[in-house]
């Protein structure tokens, strides 16, 4: 096993565990990840992930060992590393608790996820090119949107590792907190964020998303649309009136 789930009312969280290779990232574990996430996406009693690792490593990266033996025609027809897209695919809000080390593979996976908290222990960094390779499953992109181009070729051309603190300046992060608090604040986040309406959660992250891919009048016209449709729901009468009736509001999910 590869990786554990914990499920706490409406948080799913999901830790990386395979410590003898620092968490790396092998098709086993993909595999293992996707597989166990994707009925829970579709659940509609598990309104937010986590994933985290040790409070030592997030993730090493890709598993050096998997990739030294194969050949381009071994990766090009494979598509290697394809399969990450099903994790970045999910619905389903999720947020990233990084302690320790996320390089290569295990920086972008935690770009992948909707929210980064990083533990004051965090180090991010994009080492590939010192292996001969480069960023495989999004780097280039999500860490160039995440902290501009400038910030972002310095790290992926020098392979330098980015600390917590410099990390939330650059905005790579939205929250540092020290180590031992690190879960526990993430938890409380994905509470909050799972207490709110699934599919109101699932469309405004799908919008904020939106804004890496198309330009403001294209995405105001998405945002527009996703604002619409939840007016088909029961929540968006109950979260109106529960304001208005100055109540707690009692979501049902519909
Ligand atoms: N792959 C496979 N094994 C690894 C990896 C890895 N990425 N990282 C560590 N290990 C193994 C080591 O080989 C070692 O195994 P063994 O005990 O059998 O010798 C064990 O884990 C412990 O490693 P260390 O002794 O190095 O542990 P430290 O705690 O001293 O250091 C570090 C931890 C800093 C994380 C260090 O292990 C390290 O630098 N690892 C490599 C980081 C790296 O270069 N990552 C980039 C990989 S390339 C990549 O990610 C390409 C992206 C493309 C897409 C990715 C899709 C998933």
């Amino acid at each position: 096993m590869r990786v554990t789930v914990e499920k706490d009312d409406r948080v799913v969280t999901v830790r990386l565990c395979r410590p003898e290779a620092r968490n790396a990232l092998d098709t086993a574990l993909l595999t293992e990840l996707v597989e166990t996430l994707r009925p829970l996406d579709r659940d509609p009693g598990v309104g937010c992930f986590v994933l985290t690792g040790s409070d030592e490593v997030f993730a090493a990266g890709a598993d050096i060992r998997e990739m030294a033996g194969k050949s381009f025609l071994d990766v090009a027809l494979d598509d290697h590393f394809a399969g990450w897209d099903a994790f970045a695919a999910l619905r389903t809000p999720k947020i990233a608790a990084v302690a320790g080390y996320a390089l290569g593979g295990g920086c972008e996976l935690a770009m992948m996820c909707d929210l980064i908290f990083a533990a004051d222990n965090a180090r991010f960094g994009q080492p590939e090119l010192r292996l001969g390779v480069m960023p495989g499953i999004g780097g280039t992109q999500r860490l160039t949107r995440l902290i501009g181009p400038a910030r972002a070729m310095d790290l992926v051309l020098t392979g330098r590792q980015l600390d917590a603190a410099q990390a939330y300046r650059w905005g790579l992060v939205s929250r540092v907190v020290p180590t031992d608090r690190l879960l526990a604040e993430a938890k409380a986040a994905a509470a909050v964020v799972a207490g709110y309406p699934k599919l109101a959660t699932m469309l405004a992250r799908e919008a904020v998303r939106q804004a890496e891919e198309v330009g403001v009048q294209a995405g105001v016209l998405f945002e527009r649309r996703a604002f619409h449709a939840l007016f088909a729901t029961e929540d968006q009468r109950e979260g109106l009136a529960a304001f208005l009736e100055k109540r707690q509001a009692r979501f049902v999910g519909r």
